[in-house]
């Protein structure tokens, strides 16, 4: 039953919830009886029962074969609680291995069964998660949650549970390719394809990719064909950003070994909210979201929601911002996306082609800035604002960003910006290959998001930008399969009634889809 769920949402086929799933012998049936009869309990499709491959388990009398009819229909992971902290720790992160190995294998083959099973292992790590005692006997989950639970779930977490280790957990976490792959994608601006590539022709750690790179800045004229053939396999298919993938190379112990912590987060967030007044006047909010809000004390990156109690002032605060950090000689690599909403975004691609997809379509700066390791405090806010201020005026750049600037000013602070020209100044910047230089250097390179959010779609952006990214494709899945409602970071879309549904807060979202509310620090699926 899990492959016909699993096809069904591949193809975003909607079923009534009174939909049953039947085995093809219901047809065979209906064909000698030459009539369409009413299915009988052998028809029905059910999950396996697990009980039956485990000799030591006496719980059997959860009855899943009377799942069938509402098979498709009744739980999804937006209803459960999962903590930060849970009591299935080592449990939920074997399988987490396992869908990270499942999601290494969908990236580098594209195919969509890898991508299904990254989700089933996910989805039960976060049925464990939900639990409120440890684990103890397979019964007890097959009790609370059989729907989220895979056969090879469910035959993974018995080994674990019976001989307190995994053949296959073991076997992946030891195996080189899991190894690199999980090492490479980290790097800020290498996904899995890239990733792949680079471990296919032995590239096969950050230092290895660092080595390569700065190996074929410094060779002279003459080499320069061999090595560019050589650099081609370095660099991402069809283009991609080489200065964003460099930036993640040179700044990788910054941004990887040393997490964002909530103290520098807040500090960026006021230093930010400082900036927007004495840049664009009052009314503006700043909010913290991504895996802090959820109550992680550490994140890879520092999102931040801007928008302003006045629908569309909001427009070009972010541009005016990246500009302004820039010109303050703040960032080493950002890239702006401009708003591209428009009202048809609520409705359209109802058909969720690329499952994993959560862009949205709001005004946006990506960016990587030197943060100062020291200063990570709120009180020095005011003072940092006002010497930003003045070296922004230094640089000709206008308070209200760079407009009355001279086109090839206005260009230097384009808010698409990069700090270096090449490879092997940025790792100059860093302080050399191993990074090692950051305590001196007094900063670290941070991953920030800058994200500007008309009011009207602030709920919703809030509630998308909190994630975690499993907990919104859960919620997005239960709006589309049952309530035949279009879940995005921009709004709610009922598509039978064609009406967008307007919030004014979270509360109020889950109060639309019909669903209790679950508060930020439980939404760590
Ligand atoms: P972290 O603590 O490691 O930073 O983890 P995080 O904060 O949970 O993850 P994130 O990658 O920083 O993203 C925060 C949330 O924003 C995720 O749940 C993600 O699904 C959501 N999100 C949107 N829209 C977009 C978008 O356009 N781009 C990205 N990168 N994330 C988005 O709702
Ligand atoms: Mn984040």
């Amino acid at each position: 039953i899990e492959d016909v769920e699993y096809l069904f949402q591949l193809a975003s086929i909607e079923l009534p919830s009174n939909a049953a799933i039947v085995s093809t012998k219901w047809l065979s049936d209906c064909i000698r009886a030459k009539a369409l009869t009413t299915p009988e309990k052998q028809h029905f499709l059910c999950r396996k029962a697990p009980e039956k491959k485990l000799p030591n388990d006496s719980a059997t009398s959860t009855d899943i074969s009377s799942a069938s009819a509402a098979a498709l229909s009744t739980e999804f992971l937006c209803q459960m609680r999962c903590p930060l902290e849970h009591h299935n720790a080592s449990l939920a992160q074997a399988l987490s291995v396992l869908a990270r190995n499942s999601e290494h294998q969908y990236g580098i083959t594209k195919d969509q069964q890898y991508y299904a099973k990254a989700l089933a292992f996910d989805r039960a790590a976060a049925c464990l998660k939900s639990l409120q005692q440890p684990l103890l006997s397979i019964s007890q989950l097959t009790d609370s949650c059989p729907r989220y639970i895979g056969d090879h779930a469910i035959r993974i977490i018995t080994e674990l549970l019976n001989t307190g280790a995994s053949v296959e957990v073991d076997a992946v976490t030891g195996s080189d390719l899991y190894q690199c792959m999980t090492n490479l994608t980290a790097v800020y601006g290498v996904g899995q394809a890239l990733a792949y590539k680079w471990y296919s022709c032995g590239v096969k750690s950050v230092s290895d990719a660092t080595h390569r790179l700065l190996r074929h800045h410094e060779c002279g004229e003459g080499q320069q064909q061999k090595r560019d053939s050589e650099l081609g396999a370095l660099l991402p298919m069809g283009g991609g950003d080489h200065k964003r993938l460099q930036t993640g190379l040179a700044f990788h112990n910054d941004l990887v070994n040393k997490p964002v912590t909530l103290a520098e987060a807040s500090y960026f967030r006021d230093l930010i909210a400082k900036l927007l007044l004495e840049l664009r006047g009052p009314g503006f909010t700043v909010t913290l979201v991504g895996g802090f809000s959820r109550g992680k004390s550490t994140g890879h990156d520092c999102d931040l929601l801007i928008t302003h109690d006045v629908e569309g002032r909001e427009a070009g605060a972010v541009s005016d911002l990246a500009r302004v950090l820039t010109a303050a000689g703040m960032v080493i690599h950002g890239t702006f996306e401009a708003n591209s909403f428009s009202p048809s975004v609520l409705s359209r691609d109802f058909r969720v082609k690329e499952l994993r997809s959560t862009l949205d379509h709001f005004e946006k700066w990506l960016g990587v800035i030197k943060l100062s390791s020291k200063d990570a405090d709120s009180s020095t806010v005011d003072r940092d604002v006002e010497s930003i201020m003045v070296k922004i005026d230094g640089n000709g750049c206008d308070r209200r960003g760079a407009e009355g600037l001279p086109a090839a000013k206005r260009r230097a602070l384009s808010p698409n910006y990069c700090a270096f020209d090449s490879f092997a100044e940025a790792v100059a910047m860093a302080g050399g290959e191993a990074g090692a230089a950051s305590t001196s250097r007094g900063w670290l390179a941070r991953r920030v998001d800058l994200i500007a959010v008309p009011r009207s779609q602030y709920a919703y952006a809030l509630l998308g930008w909190t994630g975690n990214r499993l907990f919104n494709r859960d919620l997005r899945l239960f709006a589309q399969r049952q309530r035949r409602m279009k879940l995005t970071s921009h709004g709610l879309f009922d598509l039978q009634k064609e009406a967008s549904l307007p919030a004014s807060s979270e509360e109020e979202i889950f109060q639309h889809l019909g669903l209790d509310y679950i508060p930020p620090k439980f939404r760590n699926c």
